[in-house]
């Protein structure tokens, strides 16, 4: 679509005025530069075991294990690559990673051997961090059988080391040096728009302004205090995890509760034991919450802020939760890994709060610019208009990690990020998000990226064409489900084969819940799968 100059653009922003942020640093450093003011307090604490790392032994942790990687050989400009579940480790690693003017990428442990490969050879990382059961997944590889560096957390597997080969390291001996705040330092992956999943480049300056928009000034958007204790059961593999549970919390002095998994009873009892005040979810945890009958058996009355994110929440799931948690402040943010990640968040989270209406996604972060543009030419629309939603400011991602051309195609010219999210602004500069121009589908708010699932289809002898497209679900949202043709009509091929066929190959939350068989994929004249025409069908059916 054509891209209007600049002077015609109507840009929205945040209700909340923009404050100095000073981004020229590296991350670790703006993390902790409020070290001296709450050393002694709780920082992390594993659910599990009750441990508990002050701020102070968090930061000396992440600085022994700085040592630890240049002592196995890790430099700046190199990627580690985290395979773990929610724990302490995966903290000081990512940490250790930042000192070092190195960067962390991160996958679902639960990705299967191939997935895990693909995102380890494409970010070119030179040690992997994991867990001994996880193991497994990572020896077939050529480059293990080749002497690649694996450090287990728990008892160390065969050819691996052990974490205390990083924890040992000497924190007087981190190698000095100087790290530009445009270096890369988290290398998320996400398939954004379209295509495979890429690695996203989040800079030292996109995470701190990121961060900085969240919980920094005299009246933060997110108003996190030194007292508060926030909730890490979201995978810390994923960006609002990484971002608005972990890094904020770091910033501002908050406590960490780690939790490995999830699951409802223990998760509702560390609430209660711990005195959870802010929690961060997905809408399916949202539903558990509300709908549960065991959450009558605790005590939840410590939170005091609910933000859900990731994907849709619905008014009626929302206004159910206010029943059970009537103290509590519900909000969401709105997030998209390429865009650093948050977009817009609940100003009812604010320490001066303003009221949110139920379904928004809260108003524009501070410190940055959005607007909507119409999907047909590209001009930027007025309020309650919906369109594609930009977003633009120091937040967002320098690109896709070797990949200038799907950078070009989401950061345009003017330095704006287009999310193919479809959204509006109201009157009250509240956002909403109505629906999606791009081809993600989100299980759970899990990433389901249909270009990779159809390019495993067509690999399928008995398979000549094939699309994958998001049906939507009461508990996931959404779900993959596919549009095939075969080779010849006449073949042997069933729905259950097609889906076996899958689920052997991929994670679990991309496993196709419905297959269907068509004569011929419909495609535009430029041979794009027509998504919303097949999309349109599954809703004609009633699916
Ligand atoms: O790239 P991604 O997997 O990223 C995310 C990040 C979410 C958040 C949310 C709140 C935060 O505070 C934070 O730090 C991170 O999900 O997927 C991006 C796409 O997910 C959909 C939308 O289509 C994005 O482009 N999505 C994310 N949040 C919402 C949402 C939401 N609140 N409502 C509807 N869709």
């Amino acid at each position: 679509p054509p891209r209007p100059s600049q002077a015609e653009n109507i840009i929205f922003r945040s209700r909340l005025p923009d404050i100095p942020i000073h981004n020229n640093q590296p991350l670790h450093t703006y993390c902790f530069e409020k070290l001296v003011e709450f050393a002694d307090n709780p920082c992390l604490i594993a659910g599990p075991t009750g441990q508990t790392y002050s701020f102070a032994e968090t930061h000396l942790l992440c600085r022994r294990v700085a040592a630890g990687l240049a002592d196995i050989g890790i430099k700046q400009g190199d990627v580690i690559f985290l395979l773990l579940q929610n724990c302490p480790q995966f903290v000081f690693t990512f940490i250790a990673a930042s000192f070092l003017g190195a960067a962390a990428t991160a996958a679902n442990p639960f990705c299967t051997s191939a997935e895990i490969h693909k995102q380890f050879t494409s970010s070119g990382a030179k040690a992997v961090i994991t867990q001994s059961m996880y193991v497994d997944k990572l020896r077939s590889w050529e480059e293990f059988q080749a002497g690649l560096v694996v450090i287990t957390v728990d008892d160390p597997a065969a050819g691996c080391l052990p974490f205390s080969v990083l924890s040992s390291g000497d924190e007087a001996a981190v190698p000095e040096i100087s790290i530009d705040a445009e270096d890369t330092v988290a290398l998320p992956f996400s398939s954004g728009t379209t295509g495979f999943p890429k690695g996203v480049e989040l800079t030292h300056r996109s995470l701190i302004s990121s961060i900085a928009q969240q919980v920094d000034g005299e009246n933060p958007n997110l108003y996190l205090k030194t007292s508060d204790v926030v909730l890490c059961v979201l995978p810390l593999f994923h960006i609002f995890s990484l971002n608005s549970v972990l890094l904020c919390s770091l910033r501002a002095g908050a406590a960490v509760l780690i939790m490995p998994k999830f699951e409802i009873g223990t998760m509702l009892g560390y609430i209660e034991r711990y005195k959870v005040t802010m929690a961060a979810v997905v809408p399916p945890l949202v539903l558990a919450l509300a709908k549960n009958p065991v959450v009558e058996n605790y005590n939840l009355s410590s939170i005091r802020i609910v933000i859900s994110g990731a994907a849709p929440l619905g008014k009626e799931l929302e206004a159910a939760l206010s029943c059970r948690l009537p103290h509590a402040i519900l909000g969401q943010g709105y997030g998209m890994t390429e865009a650093g990640p948050v977009l817009s968040m609940c100003p009812a989270f604010a320490k001066q709060p303003t009221v949110a209406k139920s379904g928004s996604c809260g108003t524009v972060v501070r410190n940055a610019e959005l607007k909507v543009i119409d999907l047909e030419t590209g001009f930027s629309l007025n309020r309650n208009k919906a369109g594609e939603i930009c977003i633009r400011g120091d937040q967002i991602m320098k690109g896709y990690l070797n990949d200038p051309e799907a950078t070009l195609a989401t950061i345009d010219v003017e330095g704006w990020l287009h999310t193919g999210d479809v959204g509006y602004v109201d009157d009250d500069d509240e956002v909403y998000i109505v629906d999606r121009v791009k081809e993600l589908i989100k299980f759970k708010g899990f990433q389901v990226p249909p270009a990779e699932l159809e390019a495993l289809l067509v690999s399928h002898p008995c398979i000549a064409d094939a699309a994958v497209v998001p049906q939507k679900d009461e508990a996931a949202g959404e779900v993959p489900v596919a549009f095939i043709a075969r080779s010849t009509d006449n073949i042997e091929l069933t729905e259950d084969e097609v889906k076996e066929f899958i689920a052997k190959q991929v994670v679990f939350y991309k496993r196709l819940h419905k297959v269907y068989f068509v004569h011929a994929i419909p495609k535009s004249p430029a041979g794009k799968i027509m998504r919303k025409e097949l999309r349109a069908k599954l809703a004609n059916a009633g699916a």
